[in-house]
């Protein structure tokens, strides 16, 4: 909330002239960068003990948020205590997005045909226990007995799979179950390849056709979803996990923690465990910060869509 309205502050300029100026054709859908901003974030070591969802509240009250990490560099720019625990970071595997819901988080089910949610919110019946994101590596949705269930995205996990053709519109699609076994990955290059995609599955009659169609089989469906995000809902690829993390060894462990080795290594954990905080501040300008704080920065585009 607070980077957004400091975005908004510093856009205060008016547009170059030349973009709206009178008379020029109106261009309907075009899009319009209005201005690049440039955002500096200063991190915090907060030596409390905190569950992660406290330490967000903490953040966001005191400072901007949890702090976000895109590269190495970010990393090594906090000023922490010595010795220290394990710290809090700003990526959550955020279950009331994903779990048992279609969201619009970065984590939430998407299908692969339009890259979203069902337009209409549908989902189908889960299997008891599932999604459960189990060994942090269940990302990928089978179909099975008339369930759904998130299974392994790896390669070495195969299953039967349903394309598509036709096109989106409700009731113009046509299912094929592929009886051959490949990952979830190579199941959609082959759907892709010879049909539109793996199965969207938009509402009850997508749903009832597909059940029929596949009977007893377990198949992949177009549905996945890339784990995590980040508190302030920034975009970053940018992943420090330490071997064999995360695991999501308990089945619960949906929040990321730093360790206190020189590389400041990931763990997925427990969110209610009590531990350091990593905040965030965004500032305009270097000069906007605090002093001798270490900065990171990123530049954000704000457009006229
Ligand atoms: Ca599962
Ligand atoms: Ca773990």
């Amino acid at each position: 909330m607070k980077l957004q309205m400091l975005i908004t502050s510093n856009d205060a300029a008016p547009p170059p002239a030349d973009l709206f100026s009178p008379g020029l054709p109106e261009v309907v859908g075009f899009r319009v960068i209005l201005g690049f901003h440039t955002v500096y974030y200063e991190y915090h070591f907060i030596n409390t003990d905190m569950t992660w969802p406290a330490a967000q509240e903490y953040c966001r009250l005191h400072y901007h948020d949890l702090a976000t990490f895109t590269s190495m560099d970010d990393i090594q720019r906090v000023n922490r205590p010595s010795p220290y625990a394990y710290a809090w970071i700003g990526l959550i595997d955020d279950l009331p997005s994903w779990y048992r819901i279609m969201g619009n988080e970065s984590n939430s089910w998407v299908w692969s045909a339009t890259g979203t949610t069902s337009p209409g919110g549908f989902q189908g019946p889960w299997e008891t226990g599932e999604p459960d994101f189990n060994s942090a590596n269940n990302a990928c949705v089978m179909m099975r007995n008339g369930f759904w269930a998130d299974d392994n995205c790896m390669n070495t996990n195969t299953n039967y799979f349903v394309c598509f053709t036709g096109s989106l519109k409700p009731g113009s699609k046509e299912f094929i179950l592929v009886e051959s076994f490949l990952s979830w990955s190579d199941a959609q290059n082959y759907c892709r390849e010879h049909y539109v995609d793996l199965a969207i599955i938009e509402d009850e009659s997508d749903f009832n056709t597909v059940v029929n169609l596949i009977g007893g089989y377990w198949v992949w469906i177009g549905l996945s979803r890339q784990p995590y995000r980040w508190s302030d809902n920034r975009i970053s690829n940018f992943k420090n996990w330490i071997g064999g993390e995360p695991d999501n060894k308990q089945g619960n462990e949906h929040c990321v923690m730093e360790n206190p080795d020189p590389e400041h290594l990931w763990l997925d954990a427990w969110c209610e465990a009590p531990l350091k905080v990593i905040c965030q501040q965004a500032c305009n300008l270097p000069v906007n910060c605090l002093p001798n704080a270490p900065l990171t920065e990123d530049t954000i585009i704000r457009d006229g869509t």
